[in-house]
C-alpha cells in the first residue's frame, strides 16, 4: 500500500475584517462577472512555499521547523492593495506594507523546510491572494475584474500566524477546501 500522503502549503491569512474589506469591493466587480469561479473567503490566504503532495510522516518534522521559524520572525503590518491577473485565468488581489519582510519569512520558511529534508518546487514568491479563476468554458472576465478592483487599497492589518494549511485537492469530488494543520504566532 502507497504511504499516506497531504498536499500542503504554508501560508498567512488577512483578519476577518480585512477580508470583509475586500469582499466590499468585490461585490460590484462580481456583479459584473457572474461567472467567476470564487474561492471562498475562509480559505482566502497568501501562499508563502507551496509543498505539494507529502507523506504525512513528515508533518511532525514541518511543525518543528516552522515553529522555529514563526518564534524568529515579527508579525508584519501589510495592506490588501491592487489587483491582478495570471494567465487570464487567475484573479489576485496584491499586497503593500511590510511584503519586504513577507519575503524574509518565506524564505526563513522554505529554508527550514528544505533543512528538514522535505524537497518541494522552490519557485520564486510572488505575494498575491488568489480570490478567484475563470471557468474553463468561459474564459471571459479576469482582465476586466482585474482592472476594476485594481484601485482598491484596503485598512493596514497585521500578519500575526505563520500557518501550515492541508488541501483536499485530487481527493474526490466536491469543492476544493483547506484545513489549518497547525499554526504559530510570529514573536520574532
Ligand atoms: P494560488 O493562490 O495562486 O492559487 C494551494 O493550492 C495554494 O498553493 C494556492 O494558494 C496556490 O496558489 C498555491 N500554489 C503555489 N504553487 C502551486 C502549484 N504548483 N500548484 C498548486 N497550488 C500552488
Amino acid at each position: 500500500e502507497p504511504p499516506a500522503t497531504v498536499r500542503l502549503f504554508i501560508a498567512v491569512a488577512p483578519p476577518d475584517d480585512a477580508k470583509a474589506e475586500l469582499a466590499d469591493a468585490l461585490a460590484p466587480v462580481y456583479e459584473a462577472h457572474p461567472r467567476l469561479r470564487r474561492n471562498r473567503i475562509e480559505d482566502w490566504h497568501i501562499t508563502l512555499a507551496f509543498l505539494g503532495e507529502l507523506p504525512s510522516d513528515v508533518v511532525p518534522a514541518l511543525r518543528t521547523a516552522l515553529e522555529a521559524v514563526a518564534a524568529s520572525h515579527p508579525a508584519l503590518e501589510l495592506e490588501l492593495s491592487g489587483a491582478g491577473h495570471f494567465d487570464d485565468r487567475v484573479l489576485w488581489c496584491g499586497l503593500r506594507g511590510e511584503v519586504a519582510g513577507l519575503h524574509r519569512l518565506a524564505s526563513a520558511a522554505r529554508a527550514a523546510v528544505a533543512a528538514s529534508g522535505v524537497r518541494f518546487d522552490d519557485r520564486p514568491l510572488s505575494p498575491h491572494l488568489t480570490l478567484a479563476r475563470a471557468r474553463r468554458d468561459n474564459p471571459d472576465g479576469v482582465p476586466q475584474a482585474a482592472a476594476e478592483l485594481s484601485g482598491f487599497t484596503g485598512r493596514p492589518w497585521r500578519a500575526e500566524r505563520l500557518h501550515l494549511v492541508g488541501s483536499n485537492f485530487g481527493r474526490g469530488p466536491g469543492p476544493i477546501r483547506y484545513r489549518d494543520v497547525a499554526s504559530w504566532p510570529l514573536t520574532g
